[in-house]
């Protein structure tokens, strides 16, 4: 066990340093415990959810891996989801999907509603977090030939328009009931696996069907879509309908948000660049954070140069009021609750880093074309302590310090997650 003493004096030196530099590291703690993530439920149960658990998923994604301890009841994955958050500083949001609705009989995806959600809504009130939503646009038999919002058949496009309407609906009720905006996401896996004829009716179709399904007002503060484009799926690499810049374009003639996937872009992309060519024009972000490796692999987000990159313009840029940030990777070779915490908790490390930063006195110092001092400071700042405050604000939340939370994950794998088979 790491000792309190030992973090406190810690972060009195780390305090003193940044404080020598303008920086103070009590304000950096106080930005971060305001920013939630929006953790993935789908790293829990390999995305099976309990609507349709047997059907193979579909839609270009998979996940490899067959860990011991998947959850497969509504329980179980509440039960594991109350674990990673215990072990994750902060308060936040859990991302469902209409996969994860939980029904007194046997329902299709079109007819699920609210009612099917007030597991989750009672759930995430007794735990005091927030919840987002995705309607599930994949892994049922009505995906034709990976086509739903843009199928060239009409009977199609209806059963998808429907579970669209209905995840507005469930979102809404969301953010009816636990008092803060639900983000409602909208991907669909929609395009072919070799060179179409004609690319621009399936893109028309999938304006028409998304205008459908937005034409309900809603109130604001209860939710919002955003739209999540894609460069290629699996099996589905020549042309993707919903592609970065239908869905830039969409949003902002919408006045919707866009979610920015970090493993959608071709790999040299830095998505991080998008943020501020954005957001002068647009509403707001929703990001999943993912780690891409050599393709969109969704593998569990560390503190890579890409997470590191992303953190720094949203905190240097002064975007995380107007940005969702939201996971999204799934990986069952290791244990799912430990891919939460290490994918959580590596992203509010780099937020973290990137607060603490005199970003003022840089700011000031580039419009001053003092270049010199812009790398100098940037490049000392790597090596400063952040990692002491990083253990403070861990210490503060009362959760684990450090490597204190793998012995938590060992105990619990032995006792829950390895009883489940
Ligand atoms: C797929 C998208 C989408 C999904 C989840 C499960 O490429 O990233 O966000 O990962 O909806
Ligand atoms: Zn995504």
């Amino acid at each position: 066990m790491v000792k309190e003493q030992e973090v406190k004096s810690a972060y009195e030196v780390a305090k003193e340093r940044y404080a020598e530099i303008g920086v103070d590291t009590e304000k950096a703690i106080e930005q971060l415990s305001k920013v939630k993530l929006s953790i993935h439920s789908w790293q829990g149960d390999d995305i099976h959810g309990f609507l349709n658990p047997d059907q193979e998923l579909t839609g270009g994604i998979g996940v490899s891996g067959n860990y011991p301890g998947i959850a497969r009841t509504p329980d179980e994955l509440t039960q594991d989801l109350h674990e990673g958050l215990s072990l994750i500083p902060g308060k936040h949001k859990i991302q469902l999907h209409t996969l994860y609705a939980v029904t007194d009989r046997k329902k299709d995806f079109d007819e699920v509603g609210p009612e099917d959600f007030k597991y989750w809504v009672d759930w995430a009130k007794e735990e005091g977090v927030g919840l987002d939503m995705n309607g599930t646009f994949f892994s049922h038999p009505k995906v034709k030939h990976n086509f739903t919002l843009a199928s060239p058949e009409k009977e199609i496009r209806d059963f998808w328009i429907k579970v669209g309407k209905q995840s507005r609906a469930i979102s809404n009720y969301f953010g009816e009931e636990l008092g803060q905006q639900s983000v409602n996401n909208f991907w669909i896996p929609d395009g072919f696996k070799d060179n179409p004829i004609d690319k621009l009716s399936p893109r028309k179709r999938l304006i028409e069907s998304l205008d459908e399904i937005i034409k309900e007002k809603y109130d604001e503060k209860n939710t919002i879509e955003a739209f999540e484009g894609k460069l290629f799926g699996t099996g589905i690499e020549s042309y993707t309908v919903g592609s970065h810049l239908f869905y830039n374009n969409y949003a902002i003639t919408r006045d919707k948000l866009w979610t920015i996937d970090a493993g959608h872009w071709h790999p040299t992309e830095d998505v991080s660049d998008k943020f501020s060519a954005f957001m002068p024009f647009g509403k707001g972000l929703m990001l999943h954070v993912s780690r891409p490796v050599r393709w969109d692999s969704d593998h569990v987000v560390i503190f890579d140069d890409a997470l590191v990159r992303i953190a720094r313009s949203l905190v240097r840029d002064d975007l995380l009021s107007k940005t969702n940030i939201g996971l999204d990777f799934f990986d069952a070779t290791i244990n799912r609750v430990a891919a939460w915490v290490i994918g959580a908790r590596s992203t509010q490390k780099a937020l973290l880093q990137a607060m603490l930063a005199p970003i003022d006195d840089l700011k000031k110092a580039e419009n001053e074309y003092d270049f010199t001092k812009r790398l100098a400071v940037t490049e000392e700042l790597k090596s400063f302590p952040f990692g002491a405050v990083w253990d403070e604000f861990c210490q503060r939340n009362n959760v684990p310090v450090g490597l204190d939370w793998m012995d938590e994950i060992r105990r619990y794998e032995k006792a829950v997650q390895f009883k489940r088979n």
